[in-house]
């Protein structure tokens, strides 16, 4: 029997994969991909590439390791992300533990027995069972893509593509008349890309999102050597970052200062900062009329950057900024003053069905020859759920979960003894840096099986009482923030069906870490060690 089955082989489970290897565990992992990468193995749409930048999108676990990769860009392009985590698994020989083209299809928990400590069976979709102490889920969290159940969908008589599951091959859209259905990071992303390609591009939009610019640029060499001698440095004021990254929060509130010097800050970090612009000021997640000043100033950016006025109203939205994802673009404003660009507001009037031509919205058929459908993904819980898990006398995950997930720490479930998840509900995930946040997760759950093995225990399981405490604890603070009343994937709100609540922990990379040491110093406080 192995040590430890991981599911997944992202930045999550290659981390993982040599983290508890080196421990001295034997490890096993699955990948439904025939290599290594995650969702940057599957997300290979035009224009794909990371919203936080590459110098700390990166592990840094290994210093030869960050001081060796050249990063290219500021902010790296899907091929480029994917090159790195190939280079982490050959580095660190990883690849000979991973068995690729293999999708986790069951789990189940083992009860200990007079022939077996308590273990799992895992069975994947070749039809092989497996089994180990301890599983592992690092299946990602934004890696179960969701194609919306649109009457008439499979009659389209043209190519049809999901962001999330684009072809390796690339996918040729000259001549061609596109549809492009949603608006959130992946089709801001990919619109300006297809417009330049495309004969038309129609893009069918139901929420318009607020984008900032990514002001993407090429690593000056200079720059990234001086990064690489503060890396140590960069990556200790990182730990200590609200989102697992350097910079200082800022000290001030939106409404604490003039109007013209908001205009001249707003101005600076909407040139420079990406992602960061909603941070400008101390409290925009957390005031609505300071997030109102922000909100506004963007809202003034679409009507500068769009020329029609009718299509600049479409693109402009009506929630606070930053309650949803926020998308950092290149060029997607200015996309649609291209004569090949055409907004469809599907918010008035939706879509009705799919057609052999094309899109059908009332009596209007948008005619086609391809469809991409950047509709997004079954977020946080839909990789977890996708496994059918059983845990102590054959729950299963999904009912336990009826109600909305509960995971105590975002790291680990009652009734599901010897299972871990990284970036699981309630952990700050999503919110964050997410390299840093996985190196995190791994470093606990490695320390935590050092322990149990030191001490010849069986299993751990999360405690129920602590499991809901954490729970309470999640709500209460995204209730402190803009995010907690908004409608989005972080509340699973785009997934017809799926449980409400806001899923991730929005308390900050530093308080959460703290909780999880604390959690440790007490003697793992919350779980039942037997
Ligand atoms: O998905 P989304 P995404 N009919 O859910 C629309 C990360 N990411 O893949 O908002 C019509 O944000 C939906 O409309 P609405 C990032 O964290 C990062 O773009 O539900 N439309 C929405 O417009 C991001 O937030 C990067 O009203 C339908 C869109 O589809 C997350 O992944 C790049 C529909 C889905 O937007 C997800 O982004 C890409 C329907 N039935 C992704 N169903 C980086 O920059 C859905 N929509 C790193």
């Amino acid at each position: 029997m192995l040590d430890l089955i991981v599911v997944g082989a992202g930045f999550a489970g290659v981390y993982a994969v040599h983290k508890f290897r080196r421990l001295g565990f034997s490890v096993h992992a699955f990948e439904a991909g025939d290599d290594v990468g995650g969702t940057w193995y599957w997300n290979r749409y035009p224009g794909c590439r990371c919203d936080i930048e590459s110098i700390y999108y990166s592990y840094q676990f290994d210093d030869d390791l960050q001081q060796e990769w050249e990063w290219s860009e500021r902010y790296a392009s899907q091929p480029e992300i994917l090159s790195y985590i190939r280079h982490v698994a050959d580095r660190f020989d990883l690849r000979r533990h991973i068995q690729f083209n293999t999708r986790v299809t069951a789990a189940r928990f083992q009860e200990a027995s007079a022939d077996a400590p308590s273990h799992w069976t895992v069975t994947t979709d070749d039809g092989q069972t497996h089994r180990a102490r301890f599983c592992v889920m690092a299946s990602g969290v934004l890696s179960t893509p969701s194609l919306p159940d649109i009457p008439g969908r499979d009659s389209f008589a043209g190519e049809s593509y999901h962001t999330g599951q684009w072809p390796h091959q690339g996918v040729d859209f000259r001549g061609l008349k596109v549809a492009v259905i949603g608006t959130g990071s992946s089709g801001i992303q990919s619109i300006p890309l297809i417009a330049e390609q495309a004969a038309h591009v129609t893009v069918f939009q139901r929420t318009p999102n607020y984008a900032v610019p990514a002001s993407n640029r090429p690593l000056d060499p200079h720059e990234l050597r001086e990064v690489k001698f503060r890396y140590r440095e960069i990556r200790a004021a990182s730990k200590k970052g609200f989102t697992a990254l350097p910079f200082k929060p800022a000290g001030r509130s939106a409404l604490a200062v003039s109007d013209a010097e908001r205009e001249e800050v707003y101005e600076r970090w909407w040139r420079n900062y990406g992602l960061a612009f909603q941070g400008a000021f101390a409290d925009l997640l957390f005031s609505e009329d300071a997030n109102r000043t922000a909100s506004d100033f963007v809202r003034g950016k679409i009507r500068e950057l769009v020329d029609d006025e009718e299509v600049a109203d479409l693109l402009t939205p009506d929630f606070p900024l930053g309650c949803r994802r926020m998308c950092v673009d290149t060029d997607y404003y200015p996309t649609y003053n291209r004569d090949n660009v055409t907004l469809v507001d599907i918010r008035r009037e939706p879509i009705d069905g799919i057609v052999p031509e094309g899109v059908r919205v009332g009596e209007t058929v948008h005619a086609v020859d391809a469809i991409v459908f950047a509709t997004g993904y079954d977020a946080i819980t839909g990789a977890l759920l996708a496994v059918d898990l059983r845990g102590r006398d054959g729950l299963s995950l999904e009912e336990k979960w009826a109600e909305g997930p509960r995971a105590y720490l975002g790291l680990a479930t009652q009734g599901f003894p010897n299972l871990f998840m990284v970036n699981g509900p309630g952990s700050p995930s999503v919110l964050i840096n997410m390299v840093t946040g996985i190196e995190q997760h791994v470093d606990w759950i490695a320390d935590c099986l050092v322990h149990v093995r030191d001490r010849g225990l069986d299993a751990i399981e999360a405690k129920a009482r602590e499991e809901e405490d954490w729970a309470a604890h999640n709500d209460e603070v995204a209730q402190q923030s803009i995010r907690g009343n908004c409608a989005s994937w972080y509340t699973g709100a785009n997934i017809p069906g799926k449980p409400g609540g806001f899923m991730p922990y929005v308390g900050g990379f530093p308080t959460y870490a703290e909780h999880c040491e604390r959690v440790v110093e007490n003697g793992y406080r919350g779980f039942d060690l037997t």
